[in-house]
């Protein structure tokens, strides 16, 4: 197999962008689907994997690079998994982050159940050949009242187990080093590495 030396990151949204540029080796050059033009394809998996499978097989074969895509998204128990593989549409239908952050707050405080939580990322790298491997990473924590700026997404409202602030009142080199994306990125890196030059 030939080495890796440039990766398109299949995503638009920045937040992950950013994250997942950096758990990259450095050398590696990274490319957005925004610069190229290319648009996200139509999620309907039913499964985190489904859709991260989805995604790596539409920007590679847009792209012809060898493409990491992610999908994601928060599980709360209370809430039967909701908003899970839909979090990113709760956002778009409650009118963004910030309304959608109310409405769990809401909805979470109505169920008088307990706040148990969990961010899960499937990562899946694909190859223009058509070759893929699949990881999947998980989080476990409690949604919190909405603290903190740092981060994106539901980071505000989301504590890790074990830490006593939510992701987005951490340093962000802090919840890199711990969230569901680098659980589920070092467990692909065992795989991957020995491909990238
Ligand atoms: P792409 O499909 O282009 O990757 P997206 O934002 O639509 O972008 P998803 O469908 O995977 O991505 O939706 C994941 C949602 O969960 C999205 O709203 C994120 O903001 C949120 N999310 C995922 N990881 C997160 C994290 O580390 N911190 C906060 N929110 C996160």
């Amino acid at each position: 197999m030939y080495k890796i030396d440039k990766i398109l990151i299949g995503t638009h949204n920045k937040g992950k962008f950013k994250e997942i540029s950096d758990l990259l080796p450095e050398k590696l050059e990274k490319i957005s689907p925004i610069d190229l033009g290319i648009e996200s394809p139509k999620e309907d998996g039913k499964t985190f994997l489904e859709n991260s499978e989805l995604k790596a097989n539409f920007f590679c074969n847009k792209s012809k690079l060898v493409t990491l895509s992610d999908d994601s998204g928060l599980e709360i128990d209370c809430l039967d998994g909701q908003p899970g593989i839909f979090s990113s549409r709760w956002a778009a239908e409650f009118g963004g982050f910030d309304n959608a952050m109310k409405e769990i707050l809401k909805k979470v405080k109505k169920t008088n159940k307990d706040k148990k939580a969990q961010f899960v990322c499937s990562l899946t790298i694909q190859w223009p050949d058509g070759k893929k491997i699949s990881e999947i990473g998980t989080i476990k924590g409690n949604i919190s009242s909405k603290k903190g700026n740092n981060g994106f997404g539901y980071d505000p409202i989301f504590k890790p187990k074990g830490h006593k602030i939510t992701f987005g009142q951490m340093k962000y080199n802090k919840k890199l080093g711990m969230d569901h994306r680098y659980i589920a990125y070092k467990k692909l890196e065992k795989k991957i590495k020995t491909y990238f030059r």
